[in-house]
């Protein structure tokens, strides 16, 4: 076996061997012993002959070259590479260095070697598909696997086991992915000790040779038409890549788009909301804030200004006062009473006002007007269980529940139906308890048509209330049973609070009893 050696850049001088050469071109990242491997295959018995390998911490081959060998009456071509840092980044200068390697092994290579060392990883993977990317899915028939420091790879025990044994094994511990290129390239893979012996390392170029001249006999040499196809390709990929990454990023700045609108739209929704709610709210103050207008409704009915009226804090009536007028031929007394929900009256005050305004309506009234501003509170309801407490819950046969604004109906668009159909349900419950009694007037018109025919409908009610009782108004009789049902409660309420007392007496007496006290 003989080693003549040579090394140079151009392969002009040895154009008349062409037939005879084998190209191998020599591909991996830094430091992992592609020069050593060239060496090695050159059959080199010198350090750095032909091509210069050391440890280093950056790239110590920079460019591609060549070198050859005559080897068993053929030529073997020798393209050792530029090592890269990272497989994930493809840089220019990486792809021009293998380019250039290319170039060197024309008019094509029988061989790529791809060199990995260390454990087995992903990066192998990425060397694989970079080969890949760059000269197409046509190289990897070509592809071998070289594994460097075979050394570092066998243990104390493993001298027994063949390379292939040692590949498998290898591979063991590789992911899935990595093995199915493997058996892609048909297993094809060779394990090298570069600074074994010369002899050994000679034995190990045979077998590498001998895989290469299969690859030969089955597929020939990696020509430049596949290059340039693999070129186009690439190119293809590049053009694709560019096309769905901006397609891409219109389809992510159309999302965002969209979510943008869409945020938009939830705040303006939300803010409408919040509209609707605040109007709401101003609506409900509004309705606090209105005047009961009881007095006024008095003087409504009377045609002229007797009570006193007035908006404030509190009311403005403190006692029971009452006027007389003749309407339609008929005597009309009216009694105004002081509010007792927006007054500083004690409870025992308004019962007492009450009770004179009862009085003061003798032998009895045909009717309570309960006057109510329509307001969104228990407001009536509660009227109604003051009533009951005082005059029995028989008074609620003489109630008629007036709402004093009907111009705000009005200014609404709303008959009455319609605004207890949209009113608290307590307002609506009220009403019922009523029978139904309700009217609404503008308390403070000053059209006297308009009272006429309020204080008309209003009579009328009266007399429907007349026509389902036998009594036509709430009597004394009524006032007095009311009286006694109020004080009999009275009287039950103590005995059982009396009774509750006297046990629990007992019940500590029997208790202290046992407790020997
Ligand atoms: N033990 C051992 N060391 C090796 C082997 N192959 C290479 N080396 C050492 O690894 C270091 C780097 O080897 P090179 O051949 O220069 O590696 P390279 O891939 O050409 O590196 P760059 O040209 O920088 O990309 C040198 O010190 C070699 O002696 C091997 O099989 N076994
Ligand atoms: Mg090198």
């Amino acid at each position: 076996m003989s080693a003549n050696l040579c090394k140079k850049g151009n392969h002009s001088d040895h154009e008349e061997n062409i037939q005879h050469e084998i190209r191998i071109i020599l591909i991996g990242k830094t430091g992992l012993g592609k020069s050593s491997l060239g060496n090695s295959i050159c059959g080199s018995r010198e350090k750095n002959v032909p091509f210069k390998a050391a440890a280093s911490s950056s790239s110590v081959t920079q460019t591609s070259e060549c070198a050859y060998r005559d080897y068993n009456g053929c030529k073997l071509c020798v393209i050792d590479t530029a090592g890269f840092c990272d497989t994930k980044q493809l840089n220019e200068i990486v792809i021009a260095q293998l380019k250039k390697g290319f170039q060197l092994a024309s008019p094509g290579p029988h061989a790529f070697l791809i060199i990995v060392n260390g454990r087995c990883t992903d990066e192998h993977i990425g060397i694989l598909a970079l080969l890949q990317k760059i000269f197409g899915k046509q190289a990897l028939k070509h592809c071998i696997i070289v594994i460097t420091r075979e050394n570092a790879l066998r243990n104390d025990d493993d001298d027994q086991l063949s390379d292939a044994e040692l590949i498998d094994r290898y591979f063991n511990e590789a992911p899935q992915s990595l093995l199915d290129l493997v058996t892609n390239i048909q297993k094809r893979c060779i394990l090298i000790e570069n600074r074994a012996e010369y002899e050994i390392r000679e034995q190990k170029i045979t077998h590498l040779v001998d895989m290469i001249k299969t690859i030969e006999k089955e597929n020939g040499y990696y020509t430049n038409q596949m290059f340039i196809e693999a070129e186009m390709q690439w190119k293809q990929w590049e053009k694709d890549e560019i096309e769905r990454q901006e397609l891409d990023r219109e389809k992510r700045k159309e999302n965002l788009r969209k979510q943008i609108r869409q945020e938009n739209r939830s705040r303006e929704e939300a803010l409408q909301q919040e509209e609707q709610m605040y109007e709401e709210l101003r609506h409900e103050e509004e309705c606090l804030k209105r005047e009961i207008r009881k007095s006024a409704l008095g003087n409504l009915i009377l045609g002229y200004q007797k009570f006193k009226t007035g908006a404030g804090a509190g009311s403005v009536t403190r006692e029971c006062e009452s006027s007389s007028i003749v309407f339609n031929n008929r005597n009309i007394t009216v009694i105004d009473t002081p509010g007792w929900f927006d007054t500083k009256l004690s409870n025992e005050d308004i019962s007492k006002a009450l009770t004179d305004s009862y009085y003061e309506a003798a032998p009895g009234p045909h009717a309570f007007l309960i006057v109510t501003a329509g307001r969104y509170t228990t407001e009536a309801e509660d009227t109604l269980i003051f009533l009951e407490r005082l005059f029995g819950s028989s008074v609620v046969d003489y109630c008629i529940v007036v709402i004093t604004h009907e111009d705000d109906l009005r200014d609404d668009d709303k008959t009455l139906d319609e605004y207890l159909g949209d009113s608290t349900s307590q307002l609506r419950c009220f009403v019922n308890k009523c029978g139904g009694r309700c009217t609404a007037v503008n308390s403070k018109t000053k059209d006297s048509d308009e009272r006429k025919t309020k204080l008309t409908e209003l009579l009328g009610c009266i007399d429907n209330i007349f026509r389902k009782k036998q009594t036509s108004y709430y009597t004394h009789e009524l006032f007095e049973r009311a009286a006694q049902d109020e004080a009999e409660q009275r009287q039950k309420e103590e005995e059982r609070v009396r009774r509750e007392w006297g046990e629990e007496e007992i019940r500590t007496e029997i208790f202290q009893w046992f407790a020997g006290e």
